[in-house]
């Protein structure tokens, strides 16, 4: 991919109405672009980035054995209705009129659209555990939509749902998530912990809001430091492995906001282990029971009986999650920004200093583009006239890992090679293209 070619509009200056750097930076790199208040469409660069996220997400749903599905974004308000929150959910849902005048939705969420699925297939108790989940858009007509794609009013969400039939079940389920959410995040290079939280419109008595430390960040939360050290990486997916590391979390207290209770933080962590800080939402597992299946009537026979099915859900921000990373990884006093490489939008930039008429660092990069290609690296060439420097900066700003830059200094099959925030070497082509392989594979 050539960059005059690619369709990046990068900004000069950094936009004025952005007040957080991933807000800044989306807008000024070209990754998205503002259609109305809160709702923005993805440009490549972003849309690249999204799409690898999603696919980390997904391979991780599927590593703990829930199903994908895709359900609409438009839903009838006749279940919702059902399960009484049609009105309780307030002006936050997107109410439409279709041309026969019926009551629709846009979906801001998926619980009662699942269940009715369920119930009308599921009827023995020998099908549990069901666990579904799908990758799809919501919307919510905040109140104050913000930030960018960190708080905006469509934005694309996985989530799943478990259906058990008793409540030890049921937390088996809600233990696989919760593992494969601490998975997720880590191959993401995130360091998100789990909090005890409350449930708002979705309901429920258990839930843990995933949070990962950031100055501007919309949650307050609460925590021991000690819980950064748990390890999940020996967990396994069984009932007493699963239930060992949660009580290996629950043991620190870490908990957001509206759970906080002075007196019982500082009675349980020491206070050099105290930290009270902000983070940002990125996942969010509930569990509730019967409280949709029982007005919704989802039933399983058991032994004669029908037993209302035992439900959670399980939701990750895959288009928040793309801010959350910047919000983390960038360097914003140097203007660096980083991409973790599982999810940079390429995984190497090729900057050749490009004079009129001379040609030969275009064909020198043409053929390293071609070399890379062999060994599965996607890389951008700058074949731009900008002068070296500028190139450089532009790249920095862009995040991607990796950077081979061919100028004067290029020696024989010696290239300058450095990792965007790193010293420059000197590396033949097989040893980079075999250092940038080594980084993918981890
Ligand atoms: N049905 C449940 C779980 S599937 C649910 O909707 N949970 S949620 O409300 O907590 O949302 C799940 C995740 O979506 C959040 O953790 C957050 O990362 C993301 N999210 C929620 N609201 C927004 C928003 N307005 N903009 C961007 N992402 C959001």
């Amino acid at each position: 991919m050539y960059f005059s070619k690619s369709f990046i509009p990068i900004l000069k200056n950094n936009p004025t109405e952005a007040k957080i750097k991933s807000h800044q930076l989306m807008l000024r790199v070209g990754m998205i672009k503002q259609s109305s208040a809160g709702i923005y469409s993805w440009l490549p660069l972003g849309f690249k980035v999204m799409k690898k996220i999603e696919r980390i997400v997904r391979e991780e749903q599927d590593r703990v054995g829930v199903q994908e599905i895709l359900m609409p974004t438009i839903q009838s308000s006749e279940i919702w209705k059902e399960s009484g929150r049609y009105e309780d959910y307030g002006e936050e849902m997107l109410r439409i009129k279709d041309r026969q005048d019926r009551e629709m939705l846009y979906g801001p969420t998926n619980e009662e659209l699942v269940t009715e699925i369920f119930r009308s297939s599921i009827k023995s108790y020998k099908s549990l555990p069901q666990l579904l989940y799908h990758i799809q858009w919501k919307f919510r007509d905040e109140l104050r939509p913000r930030f960018g794609i960190m708080r905006c009013r469509e934005f694309y969400m996985k989530d799943a749902y478990s259906f058990d039939l008793t409540d030890d079940d049921a937390f088996f389920s809600y233990n696989k998530f919760f593992l494969s959410y601490l998975k997720t995040f880590k191959r993401l290079n995130l360091s998100a912990i789990p909090m005890a939280a409350d449930t708002g419109p979705i309901g429920g008595n258990l839930s843990h809001e995933f949070i990962i430390l950031a100055d501007t960040g919309e949650s307050k939360i609460y925590t021991d430091k000690r819980i950064f050290e748990v390890d999940s990486s020996s967990t396994m997916i069984e009932k007493s492995s699963l239930n060992d590391l949660r009580n290996q979390y629950e043991k620190f207290y870490s908990v957001t906001d509206e759970k906080f209770n002075k007196e019982e933080f500082e009675k349980s962590v020491p206070s050099e282990f105290r930290l009270s800080t902000k983070g940002i939402e990125v996942g969010h597992i509930f569990y509730f029971g019967d409280k949709y299946s029982k007005p919704m009537n989802a039933t399983v026979d058991f032994n004669g009986k029908k037993e209302f099915v035992k439900m959670g859900s399980y939701g990750i921000g895959v288009s928040r999650l793309v801010g959350a990373i910047i919000e983390a990884k960038y360097n914003y006093n140097d203007e660096i920004m980083k991409w973790p490489i599982s999810v940079s939008p390429f995984d190497c930039a090729i900057i050749p200093m490009i004079s009129k008429n001379d040609s030969s660092n275009l064909d020198k990069s043409n053929k390293i583009f071609e070399y890379l290609k062999t060994k599965n690296i996607d890389a951008i060439i700058d074949d731009t006239d900008e002068n070296i420097s500028a190139k450089i900066k532009k790249f920095n700003l862009i995040g991607i890992p990796y950077q081979i830059i061919i100028g004067n200094k290029t020696e024989g099959s010696l290239l300058e090679f450095k990792e965007v925030d790193g010293e420059t070497q000197k590396l033949n082509i097989d040893e980079i293209a075999s250092q940038i392989s080594k980084a993918k594979s981890n």
